[in-house]
């Protein structure tokens, strides 16, 4: 059964890995139902590259947000999360640090009944690889303030970073609160759900420009966990399954499998 998915991509300076992401997306998603909606506070040529994009490429749609008071990573996700019409909505980082090859595993788990797919860099066949010492440090105790603060996230192997896919349904009625930099810890917070499937992926190198990561996001993050251990929701009987590697190829070959149109056309033609 298929059900449209659209991805939302926040970008900040981004114009030389936005083409690079539609790309390998559409490389990943062949024959899914499938849109990417881009929302840009950039003060580069960013829009004008994504303008272009879009043109070319109909399942692309951006928004580009001037108004400064408006701006931010959070409330460009929330937004872009409340534009999409997919029935199953994903984040995903515009730099690369994601690979966009995951969404197909990713959708997979969606399909076979999981509320959530959070992909881990930190379970078997996964990897951290894209961090240096320090950042695997920062990254590190961010993941262990969250779940010392939230028990919501004390079961989820990598509840901290910007890669998740989810039912759209499930934000029917959450109170998300665009503040911070961490927009799945409010998600896994706030949303009600069942059954959360991680998988794993290798985390990679940024692809091109410079990371916008600030010691202000930090203090945010630990505003926003003081914030959500008041607002946070009650999660009982939730149930989180990590999927083996091989396991993985087995459920996308199951409920995603590749559409082989060079040999289907050949055959035909025989
Ligand atoms: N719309 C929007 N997107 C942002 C903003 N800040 C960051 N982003 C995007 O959010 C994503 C994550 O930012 P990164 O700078 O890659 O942060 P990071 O992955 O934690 O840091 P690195 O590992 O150094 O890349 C990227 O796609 C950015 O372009 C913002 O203020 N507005
Ligand atoms: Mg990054």
């Amino acid at each position: 059964m298929s059900k449209k998915l659209s991805i939302v991509v926040p970008t900040y300076n981004e114009s030389g890995n936005v083409e690079e992401l539609a790309r390998q997306v559409k490389e990943a998603l062949n024959g899914v139902d499938y849109d990417i909606w881009f929302v840009d506070d950039s003060n580069d040529d960013t829009p004008e590259v994504l303008e272009e994009l879009c043109k070319k490429d109909k399942r692309c749609r951006y928004k580009h947000r001037e108004d400064r008071d408006q701006t931010g990573l959070a409330t460009a996700v929330i937004e872009g999360f409340h534009m999409a019409d997919g029935e199953i909505l994903a984040c995903m980082d515009a730099d690369l640090q994601h690979p966009p090859a995951i969404l197909r595993s990713m959708y997979a788990a969606m399909l076979s009944g999981a509320d959530m797919c959070i992909p881990s860099r930190l379970i078997k066949g996964g990897s951290d690889g894209g961090l240096n010492i320090v950042r695997k440090f920062v990254s590190g105790t961010a993941r262990w303030m969250g779940k010392a603060a939230l028990s919501s996230l004390r079961n989820i192997s990598d509840p901290t970073s910007g890669l998740f896919m989810f039912k759209k349904e499930m934000l029917n009625g959450a109170d998300l609160q665009p503040i911070g930099w961490k927009i799945m810890v409010e998600v896994v917070a706030m949303c009600e759900y069942r059954l959360i499937v991680e998988i794993p992926y290798e985390f990679q190198d940024r692809n091109s420009g410079e990371s916008k990561i600030s010691k202000k996001a930090t203090i945010e993050y630990m505003e926003q966990l003081k914030d959500l251990r008041k607002r946070g929701i009650k999660h009982d009987s939730v149930i989180v399954t990590r999927w083996s590697p091989e396991f993985t190829k087995s459920m996308v070959k199951k409920y995603c499998p590749e559409e082989k149109t060079e040999s289907i056309t050949k055959s035909k033609a025989e």
